[in-house]
């Protein structure tokens, strides 16, 4: 009889520690979770926006759309090899320069879109 009622003792004990010990988990695991999230919410973030510099040849400017095309050669920042490609720029970028144009440029890139941010023609015409 003594016995049964050690056993039921340590069976509520050991019944209390493992609620207490998963609760401490459960309290433990929510902050790191949070902060698991956070790194991964800024992490591509940060990682994907890059910024890239280069030189280039306007090869078309589609004002409407806010975009400019560059014939570029190698950009640095992002790595990337000479191509062809559209940029997305402000009204006011694209009215400093024309096609044929060549231009010293600047872009942040978001893994999908490159926005100029800055951009000059390198030997303004003369009109
Ligand atoms: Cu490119």
């Amino acid at each position: 009889m003594k016995k049964v009622l050690i056993l039921a003792c340590s069976l509520t004990l050991m019944a209390a520690l493992t609620a207490c010990q998963e609760k401490s988990d459960t309290t433990a695991a929510v902050p790191s979770g949070t902060t698991k999230s956070g790194d991964m919410a800024d992490m591509p973030a940060a990682g994907a926006m890059q910024h890239g510099v280069a030189v280039g040849t306007v090869t078309a400017i589609d004002a409407a759309k806010g975009a400019i095309t560059l014939d570029h050669g190698p950009m640095t920042g992002v790595e990337w090899p000479a191509m062809t490609m559209e940029f997305t720029a402000e009204p006011e970028q694209l009215g400093g320069v024309k096609v044929g144009d060549r231009v010293d440029f600047e872009i942040d890139w978001d893994g999908k879109v490159g926005r100029i941010t800055r951009i000059s023609a390198q030997n303004p015409a003369v009109e």
